[in-house]
């Protein structure tokens, strides 16, 4: 049975294509915006949607909710990290952590999947710190600025199968995939 992503972040998709492709799961795009709970928290914003959109689209399906929290900013700009980077961009990003000592950082990804039954979460994260300035032209969002742990390059600089092994996107839907496949 196919699984429906419900995303309107075409790189989202391609990614958990890619991944889940490589645990035998295949997934369609819905290409969907749907209004997102106030929060910070990924879990509560992405099983929130999870279960608004029952009714809305055919299960079983998933939608994923992921945030960057930054150590040296109190945890921001967390599950803003969409808004924030509409609003001021990478630049402006950079301008905030001017001065910033503590540059450690997470990618937070909580997965909520719809089974036509209930709603399950799946998270994964990804450590790391902010890069000084871009590098890389790979990714997308904050790509350009994350350096994860045990790596010198940002997720940007990496091919995509680097990311994948890695990435806060794929470990929350290595476990989606255990689950949906038992
Ligand atoms: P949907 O809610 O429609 O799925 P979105 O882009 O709004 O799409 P989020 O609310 O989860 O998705 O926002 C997360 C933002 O964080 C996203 O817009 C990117 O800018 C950034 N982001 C998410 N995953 C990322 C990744 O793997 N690498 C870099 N930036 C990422």
């Amino acid at each position: 049975m196919t699984l429906r992503f419900v995303t309107s972040n075409p790189h989202k998709f391609r990614e958990a294509e890619r991944i889940l492709k490589g645990f035998g799961v295949n997934i369609r795009h819905a290409k969907l915006s749907y209004p997102e709970i106030r929060g910070d928290n990924p879990a509560e914003i992405a099983a929130d949607s999870a279960r608004k959109l029952k009714g809305k689209v055919k299960p079983p399906f998933f939608v994923e909710d992921t945030g960057l929290f930054v150590d040296g900013l109190n945890g921001f700009p967390g599950a803003y990290a969409a808004w924030v980077l509409s609003k001021i961009g990478l630049r402006g990003f950079l301008r905030l952590m001017k001065g910033v000592r503590r540059r450690d950082a997470v990618f937070r990804t909580a997965v909520a999947l719809f089974d036509g039954k209930r709603v399950v979460v799946f998270k994964g994260e990804a450590k790391g710190r902010i890069a000084p300035s871009e590098r890389g032209k790979g990714g997308f969002g904050y790509d350009s600025l994350f350096v994860p742990e045990g790596s010198r390059k940002t997720f940007a600089q990496m091919v995509e199968e680097e990311k994948d092994a890695v990435s806060h996107r794929r470990k929350a839907l290595e476990r989606l995939a255990h689950y949906w496949r038992n």
